[in-house]
């Protein structure tokens, strides 16, 4: 039985970017869901056994959507719950500012290129940096429960911009969502997920 994790930071920490409100809608009700759905969609079938990274990767394979869908919106909620902290340092460091100013140019040109993509995502997703086999740091929109996972790509950072995370909010302004993103981010977790 797979079960919701608790947040690492307490639910009024970050107003600039979200309310109570929304992080209790968002963890306690969509993400309890999923993981919730998840228990269900896996009762009496081989996945019990197994960890959820993989029935993420052995569910998409088998194009078993029930199983995929709900599992891989648990894997991402948990790490997007992570790379989110109220004392965020507001700048990448380390490894990871090496690698995004090597592959992007700068920190400004790849915080406008995650914007764009964020921004433009038609519908639900999720908007990944990841480092890819050979180390090099790619921006992936994926929509729906779309997660690295399946591309056998490490994620570093990842923004949800399904409407459920910011419609209290921020009603249907996507964009003002992802501007206070940058203002929380847990860059020390990304760049020690650096590989
Ligand atoms: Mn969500």
């Amino acid at each position: 039985m797979f079960t919701l994790p608790d947040l690492l930071f307490p639910k009024d920490s970050m107003p600039q970017f979200c309310s109570a409100e929304t992080f209790e809608f968002h963890h306690n009700k969509h993400h309890a869901g999923y993981v919730s759905k998840l228990n269900t969609a896996i009762e009496r079938t081989a996945f019990v056994e197994k960890d959820l990274e993989s029935i993420i990767r052995e569910s998409y394979q088998e194009k078993n959507l029930g199983v995929f869908n709900n599992s891989a919106q648990h894997w991402n909620h948990s790490f997007f719950w992570e790379n989110l902290s109220p004392n965020s340092t507001g700048k990448p460091d380390g490894k990871l500012l090496e690698l995004i100013e090597r592959d992007f140019g700068s920190v400004d040109d790849f915080k406008s290129k995650f914007t764009d993509f964020s921004t433009k995502l038609f519908g639900s997703g999720w908007v990944w940096l990841v480092q890819n086999s050979e180390g090099k740091l790619e921006i992936l929109p994926m929509p729906n429960a779309g997660t690295p996972l399946t591309e056998k790509k490490t994620a570093l950072i990842t923004l949800d911009v399904w409407e459920h995370a910011y419609y209290i909010d921020y009603r249907n302004d996507r964009a003002k969502y992802i501007d206070a993103f940058w203002g929380v981010v847990n860059w020390e977790r990304a760049n020690s997920l650096v590989v």
